[in-house]
């Protein structure tokens, strides 16, 4: 069946071979912090210098990784895809972003980082957000605002995700949905795939291993991104 409007989930699993290391993995640690106890406004506000130093560890290490084969078969499937196109992602990397301005996609598609992005800051006091690739200090002034401080442009445990609304309009009136590397342990995004089924769409899962949620996909693949991903696609089309 030719499908018309395809919604893709992306969770952390998806950058793992680029060598972004997974939030629930063996240990269940991000360099030696549970992400529950790290990404969290109450976090921010007892202890600044650990959270600022925490995302400013993971934006330094940006540049050293890069797209994978998972992210470059969604960029190429995006170029060629006839109809509307969502790509949601729960990462805050750039590797999608950098995938997809290598091969343009077509008319049609869109990208939303519903858990915000690590190259970005936003003013505590505006919420106006700006472009932010190097370090934040532990206090840093805005630029938006006399009293305002800069944060991670980051939603934490607690805060809303960003572009709920455009995301659950697409899940409506999809017909196909397709979650990759994500465990299914974190909401709002665990529910897409009940928003999708409910659309009527078919749904496929593709993660190493099965999700907190796989029984409720109609198609699961299991194995590497960088395996099953440009398998599953290159099946599609
Ligand atoms: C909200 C930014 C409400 C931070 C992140 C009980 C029930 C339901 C909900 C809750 C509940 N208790 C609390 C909640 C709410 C909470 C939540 O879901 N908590 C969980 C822990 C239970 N959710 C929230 O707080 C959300 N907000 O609910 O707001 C609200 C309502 C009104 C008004 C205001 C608010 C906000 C959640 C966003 C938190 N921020 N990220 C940062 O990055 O520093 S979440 C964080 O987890 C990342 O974004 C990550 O992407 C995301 C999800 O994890 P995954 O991406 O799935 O990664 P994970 O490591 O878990 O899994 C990786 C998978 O990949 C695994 O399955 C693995 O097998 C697979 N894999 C590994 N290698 C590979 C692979 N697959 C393929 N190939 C490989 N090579």
């Amino acid at each position: 069946m030719a499908h018309r409007n395809l919604v893709i989930l992306t969770g952390a699993g998806i950058s793992a071979e680029s060598g972004v290391p997974t939030f629930r993995a063996d240990d269940g640690l991000w360099m030696g912090h549970r992400i529950e106890d790290v990404a969290t406004p109450e976090a921010f506000a007892r202890d600044p210098v650990l959270v600022q130093d925490f995302y400013n560890q993971r934006r330094r290490q940006l540049p050293t990784v890069h797209p994978n084969a998972a992210h470059r078969a969604i960029a190429d499937l995006a170029a060629r895809w006839r109809g509307d196109f969502l790509l949601v992602t729960q990462n805050v990397d750039d590797l999608h972003d950098r995938a997809h301005a290598v091969t343009p996609p077509a008319h049609g598609f869109d990208l939303i980082h519903m858990h915000g992005e690590l190259l970005k800051a936003h003013c505590t006091r505006t919420g106006q957000v700006c472009d932010w690739p190097g370090d934040l200090a532990p206090d840093q002034p805005s630029p938006h605002h006399p009293q305002g401080r800069l944060r991670p442009h980051i939603v934490w445990f607690g805060e809303m995700p960003l572009h709920m609304d455009r995301i659950e309009a697409a899940l409506a009136a999809c017909d196909l949905f397709v979650a990759i590397g994500t465990s299914g342990a974190v909401w709002p995004a665990a529910g897409f795939v009940q928003l999708a089924r409910r659309a009527g769409a078919h749904t496929v899962e593709l993660n190493l291993e099965p999700s907190q949620v796989t029984d409720l996909f109609d198609e699961v693949r299991h194995g590497p991104a960088t395996a099953v991903v440009p398998a599953f696609f290159s099946s599609l089309t």
